[in-house]
């Protein structure tokens, strides 16, 4: 067997250099391109999904954010399936490795869809790229080089558009949950590949990212050989059954990774929002995803007028048991927050709640129980939410600011 050299990823403190340093941050990732193979045999496209991350450093110890990691990668019904992950240790390849394939064994989930994707990646140079996963379910021997020794068809293959980011090692998560993947048995072979941002998904391998390998522990939930598909003889993103390769027996030859798959509850966060009316004139998406008095500020175009925020996001499943939506708010010259929520039924939306605002953070949830499928789109399963927020009507206010704190949905199926 060859045998590739790794070099080791010690976590260290070091203190501030010269350069953008890496940083903890948050995002939506948009699906580029992509398809999935459902249960039934049916082929759906992705394109277009966005998807929230949360990147840490790994390398260093995680600077530059104050925040905690939000509810949505802490969602207690979520199952861990796989878990590549020792906290520490981390390694990379001595080498170009933007194309490599792992084997996995989950500990359980077969069919069921997946909440969280995680995975690391050891960023060379500060430029968008595309990171693309393509999941096989059969591995065939006896093929010889130059030929997948992977069935053809995958079950599911896309790739996302990742934004340009100081150089460092990060260990990403990303919540997929809108894209429904799930795989059809517990043994699978997953190939991440970074490339160039094509939106077709197959730009030049960009040599300049590397996976990064969780080489000093062994797997504690599922397992994986002590081998990965290195593809390099060539690399043209076919690996064949002569490109698998290991660190030597000292160190474990996976994928830093993750995987959970969704339980009967799951905290959407918004992944687009649109003001309606009004000016936005303090913060952004990412600050309605945390309840922490960082706010989304929007002030009315003119006296008297309201403003509106539209929020949307997807749900895993368009037939679900429950919606709950929470906001949180205020505005220093008082006013009412109305919570409305988009009904694909009647192609209206319904105002579910009302919120009287002060100077100090008020909150309101409301939990719809009576076909609260009607507030998903059956066909892209998209939900859709406008908070309407009026200054009071007896003070003549020239200036009228609405801050939301955080606003989402929390859905049961
Ligand atoms: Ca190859
Ligand atoms: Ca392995
Ligand atoms: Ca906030």
């Amino acid at each position: 067997l060859p045998r590739l050299f790794l070099i080791v990823l010690f976590l260290c403190a070091l203190g501030a250099a010269a350069g953008a340093q890496p940083v903890a941050h948050h995002g939506v990732v948009e699906v580029a391109f992509g398809y999935v193979r459902d249960a039934d045999g049916t082929v759906r496209s992705l394109k277009g999904l966005k998807l929230p991350y949360y990147a840490e450093p790994i390398q260093a110890a995680p600077v530059g954010s104050t925040r905690p990691v939000p509810e949505v990668w802490t969602d207690r019904s979520s199952t861990t399936v796989y878990n590549a992950d020792s906290g520490t240790g981390y390694g990379i390849v001595d080498g170009a490795d933007p194309s490599s394939l792992d084997d996995l064994v989950l500990a359980g989930g077969v069919g069921v869809p997946w909440k969280h994707l995680t995975f690391g990646v050891d960023i060379g140079a500060q430029r968008n790229f595309l990171i693309r996963w393509i999941v096989y379910d059969t591995y065939v021997q006896g093929l010889g080089p130059g030929v997948s020794a992977f069935t053809q068809s995958a079950v599911w293959d896309f790739g996302v558009i990742y934004p340009a980011t100081a150089p460092g090692t990060y260990k990403i998560t990303i919540d997929v949950a809108a894209a429904g993947i799930a795989v059809p048995t517990s043994t699978i072979y997953m190939a991440q590949q970074f490339r160039a941002p094509n939106p077709n998904g197959q730009g030049a391998f960009d040599t300049a990212m590397k996976t990064v390998y969780n080489s000093s522990g062994p797997v504690s939930v599922g397992t994986s050989q002590n081998n990965f598909w290195y593809d390099h003889d060539p690399l043209d993103g076919i690996y064949d059954e002569t490109e698998t390769d290991w660190f030597g027996e000292q160190s474990f030859a996976n994928h830093l990774r993750a995987i959970t798959v969704a339980g009967t509850q799951d905290n959407l966060v918004p992944a687009t929002a649109t003001v309606e009316q009004g000016l936005l004139v303090g913060g952004d998406l990412i600050d309605l995803w945390y309840s922490d008095n960082q706010f989304y500020s929007v002030r009315n175009a003119a006296p008297g007028d309201p403003v509106a925020i539209v929020l949307e996001s997807q749900s895993p499943s368009a037939s679900i048991l429950s919606m709950t939506f929470r906001a949180e708010a205020k505005s220093l010259q008082q006013g009412v927050l109305k919570v409305e929520l988009f009904n694909y039924q009647t192609n209206a939306y319904d105002e579910v709640a009302t919120l009287n605002l002060s100077n100090v953070k008020q909150s309101t949830q409301v939990t719809i129980t009576n076909n609260p499928s009607k507030y998903v789109n059956s066909a892209n399963r998209r939900v859709r939410a406008r908070l309407v927020g009026s200054p009071p009507p007896l003070r003549s206010i020239r200036t009228w600011i609405l801050d939301v704190d955080m606003a989402g949905w929390t859905i049961t199926r």
